[in-house]
């Protein structure tokens, strides 16, 4: 893991659309990682208010970003913070294995924190 990186929170449209570039170039399962269509970002609901705060503890709509895929949040036990291939924010069962957007404090995006 890069030092003082952590999981990837998104600030702005052209952040989205780096991390959706970087998700095309995910071409194959990454450490046995399930093929979902979905990367965790930095935010999650585990105090299940329904209001999404960042791994920093800031509120999710406080980022400059928090362009939901459509029918999510979609809730139902589903509490940990990931996007899609376009981008688009999505709530997920926080158990599963699928790959990490990680940043490191000078915004350098990567895939398993692996620089
Ligand atoms: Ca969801």
């Amino acid at each position: 893991m890069t030092e003082g990186a952590h999981l990837a929170i998104i600030n702005s449209e052209v952040e989205a659309q780096k991390l959706a570039k970087l998700f095309e170039a995910v071409t194959e399962h990454i450490n046995g990682s399930e093929n979902s269509g979905l990367a965790w970002l930095g935010f999650h609901d585990h105090f299940q208010t329904r209001d999404f705060v960042t791994v920093h503890g800031d509120a999710l709509v406080a980022t400059g970003y928090s362009d939901w895929n459509v029918g999510d949040p979609s809730g139902g036990g589903e509490r940990c913070g990931t996007m899609n291939k376009q981008g688009r924010l999505n709530d997920y069962f926080c158990f599963k294995n699928i790959i990490v957007f990680c940043e490191t404090p000078t915004n350098v995006l990567s895939v398993n924190c692996n620089s």
